[in-house]
């Protein structure tokens, strides 16, 4: 018998030895530095014993292994090659040394096989799989490779092509899915996964299986037809190149350590890859990914404990107003199973939200995420109303008219009358103040900000906004709405334009200024997609809506005159003043239309040229001197200076959260991991001399307080944590 803190092993009379995962302190087993020394110790157990006939692997918990452990990647990732490099050997001697047992070995895998996991079942001899399984190598979404044999086992076991597809995508697969291609070689119930298991751990045993073979065939090249094999990864290299882009390099680099390693020995094979993984995981990419999905579990653990504190669930929900955001509201509820009451005061309207809806839906049906046959028991979730009738019944209410302070003001007092006195009052508001919509509420405690972000179903964010009198209950059951709606939820404190729109604005800005230099419209969107955006300024500038971006530059400009003078978006107003709205209709920086075969097409357009070109400088010269560096600069230091404002006043709580705001919210560049991760790739002296050369600009070219002091001090966003003396006295760096 062996006991570890997160694994057991028990032999029975009969020389069966049962090895069982249950990491401690965690709700899902994963190998952190602690439980893969102990499994090497386990190994060496399970070595010393002569009496053993089999080893069975499972896990005590719902889950068997999802991998390793990610937030030990950075602090390891950082120290350079030696130190990645133990990383891999120690587990790659483990599983080799599970390879070799003098007995079979066989896995019982239930819930998640993820990363490190699939690896470590892959080295066993036969893997039985309970039907809940999810099973994969997600390490490219990381930015790295698989590291603990991936590469070299799952080609001997499945194939090449298997292998590819399962590692290029880093996606999940389902126990039939494994079965299919021969990852794994039986799906049972969950109940029945240990007596099956089991089974054929007796038939190996008994001979009955040929397990040894197996082993012999994971340590030996792959078989193969040269010309064949050259040939295919010719083809899948330049697909899957193709389709994971330049700033995600792990994709390709794992089919190219397939392919050298395919003719080698495991040993051999293993080398190649670790070497690769070793350049990886140095790469900006594998820093931002896997820092995403840590912060990405901060973020959620945080908004899932504050939904735990509300007071009353939600069980119904009302949202006024059935345009774009309210419609796209009551789709997202319904979908999630959460009533909505559907409030307009035009039936044409409640009938529009109902269209887009069912349009939404029958989407999800033709790709496969839904039955058909379900669409009416969503829809019917909504219930659209001309009236207030029921308002008392709801527990939270998303207010979503028209951007109007005088609209929404009047919205806001109306339907407080009619809701119960516990319900929670919420707006949608992009812009507008909470402290100033309150201002005409009898219970401003129980009422916040929600913000969504458009398309509502697609984008991840909800901006949930503190007002001065705002309870921790409306925070609390706001959070818990948007949680419950599978959004990302992110507690922001009042102020123009909340956190996203106010650093959005000064990139605007900064765009703005640059087309007053004469550098085009175009260049600058291909720059900055280049960069990594989505869609460049201008291109995104026409999602918005010029109209909204214009009134939005207003309420900044009020807010923060000396940062955002109004004249910054002068470009834009004359546009407007034009009629360009923007992609609305059609005409905006591009005019937009479709092709002969019903394609969305986006040119230049002429008139708009024209309009930009009355608002350049004298100097008409600058488009030539600016170069691609100096583009992208001009455009995020007033965004990167702004979120740090934002962070010095506590707008958002802290960098993680700031940087997943800009992600989930604006599509920042993944692969870059947010401003804040950027400006500590960049280095923060390297990002304060390059705002020095761009200070004539304007204010929001001018580092903050907490970047001078990162300057002086030599730290970094991330190795720092900030705080404010409650007096609003000196910020100081810990
Ligand atoms: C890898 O293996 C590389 C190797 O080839 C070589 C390495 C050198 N690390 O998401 P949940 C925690 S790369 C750390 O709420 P769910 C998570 O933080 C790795 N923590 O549950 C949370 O903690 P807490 C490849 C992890 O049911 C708890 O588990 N693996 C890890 O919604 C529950 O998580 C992956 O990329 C981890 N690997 O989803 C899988 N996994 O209880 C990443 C989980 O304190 N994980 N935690 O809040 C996932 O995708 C999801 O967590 C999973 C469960 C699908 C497993």
């Amino acid at each position: 018998m062996y006991t570890g803190e997160n694994i057991g092993i028990t032999v029975s009379d009969n020389g069966i030895a049962e090895l069982t995962f249950d990491v401690q302190n965690s709700r899902v087993n994963i190998f952190n530095a602690q439980t893969v020394d102990e499994l090497s110790r386990a190994i060496e157990f399970l070595e010393s014993q002569s009496n053993i006939k089999g080893l069975l692997i499972g896990s005590a918990k719902a889950a068997f292994i999802a991998g390793a452990d990610i937030n030990e990647f950075a602090p390891i990732f950082s120290q350079g090659p030696d130190k990645i490099l133990e990383l891999l050997q120690k587990s790659n001697s483990n599983f080799n040394r599970i390879e070799s047992l003098p007995f079979p070995v066989v896995a019982a895998i239930n819930g998640f096989a993820l990363g490190g996991g699939c690896e470590m079942v892959l080295a066993c001899d036969y893997r039985m799989v309970s039907e809940d399984l999810r099973i994969g190598l997600p390490e490219t979404r990381l930015g790295i490779i698989p590291g603990w044999g991936g590469t070299v086992r799952l080609p001997r076991i499945a194939g090449i092509e298997t292998a590819v597809e399962w590692i290029a995508s880093g996606k999940e697969y389902s126990a039939t899915q494994a079965l299919k291609v021969g990852v794994v070689d039986g799906v049972t119930s969950v109940n029945q996964l240990n007596s099956s298991a089991m089974d054929v751990l007796q038939q190996c045993i008994d001979n009955k299986l040929p397990y040894l073979s197996r082993r012999q065939q994971k340590q030996s090249p792959l078989r193969h037809n040269d010309i064949e094999k050259n040939m295919a990864f010719m083809t899948c290299k330049a697909m899957v190149g193709a389709q994971a882009g330049q700033h995600y390099p792990a994709p390709l680099t794992a089919v190219t350590v397939i392919e050298k390693a395919a003719d080698l020995h495991r040993d051999k094979a293993l080398l190649i890859e670790s070497e690769a993984f070793v350049e990886m995981a140095q790469t900006q990419a594998a820093l931002s990914l896997s820092g995403i999905f840590v912060n990405d579990q901060q973020l959620m653990k945080k908004a899932k404990q504050l939904a735990k504190e509300a007071n009353s669930s939600i069980s119904k929900a009302a949202v006024l107003g059935a345009g774009i955001m309210g419609g796209g509201v009551a789709y997202q509820s319904a979908l999630k199973n959460i009533p909505i009451k559907l409030k307009d005061v035009q039936q044409a309207g409640l009938d529009l939200g109902l269209s887009e809806a069912n349009k939404l839906l029958n989407k999800r049906v033709k790709r496969g995420r839904l039955d058909s046959e379900n669409i009416g028991e969503v829809l019917n979730r909504i219930e659209p109303s001309l009236e207030y009738s029921g308002f008392d019944k709801v527990d939270i209410v998303v207010e979503a008219v028209v951007e109007k302070s005088e609209v929404k003001t009047a919205v806001l007092k109306e339907v407080e009358e009619k809701i119960h006195p516990e319900a929670i009052l919420t707006s949608n508001t992009s812009t507008i103040s909470i402290d100033f919509l309150a201002q005409s509420l009898q219970r401003p405690e129980n009422f916040c900000g929600m913000h969504f972000f458009n398309p509502v179903h697609a984008m991840p964010l909800v901006e949930v906004i503190r007002g001065d009198k705002t309870s921790d209950n409306a925070i609390a059951t706001t959070v818990a709405y948007a949680v419950a709606l599978g959004k990302k939820a992110i507690v922001v404190k009042d102020c123009p334009g909340f956190l996203v729109n106010r650093v959005l604005f000064p990139y605007f800005a900064g765009f703005s200024l640059l087309l007053c230099d004469g550098v085009s419209f175009e260049r600058i969107d291909k720059v900055m997609e280049k960069w990594g955006w989505p869609m460049g300024p201008a291109h995104l500038l026409d999602v918005v809506g010029l109209d909204t971006a214009v009134h939005a530059s207003g309420v900044m400009a009020d807010g923060f005159p000396e940062r955002m003078p109004r004249e910054n978006s002068s470009v834009i107003q004359a546009l407007l003043d034009a009629q360009r709205l923007g992609q609305k209709n059609q005409k905006g920086f591009y005019d937009y239309g479709t092709d002969k075969k019903g394609k969305p097409t986006k040119t230049v357009s002429d008139e708009a040229l024209e309009i930009i070109q009355l608002h350049r400088n004298d100097d008409n010269t600058e488009e030539n001197r600016c170069s691609e560096e100096e583009i992208v600069f001009r455009m995020m230091i007033p965004m990167a200076t702004e979120l740090s404002r934002c962070l010095e006043e506590n707008i958002v709580d802290n960098v993680a959260e700031a940087d997943m705001a800009l992600l989930y919210g604006l599509g920042f560049p993944p692969f870059r991991g947010g401003v804040f991760r950027w400006i500590d790739d960049i280095g923060i002296e390297c990002f304060c001399s390059m705002a020095e050369q761009f200070q004539h600009l304007g204010e929001s070219y001018r580092t903050t307080d907490t970047m001078k002091q990162l300057r002086n001090t030599g730290a970094s966003y991330y190795s720092s944590s900030f705080t404010q003396s409650n007096d609003g006295g000196d910020l100081y760096v810990n």
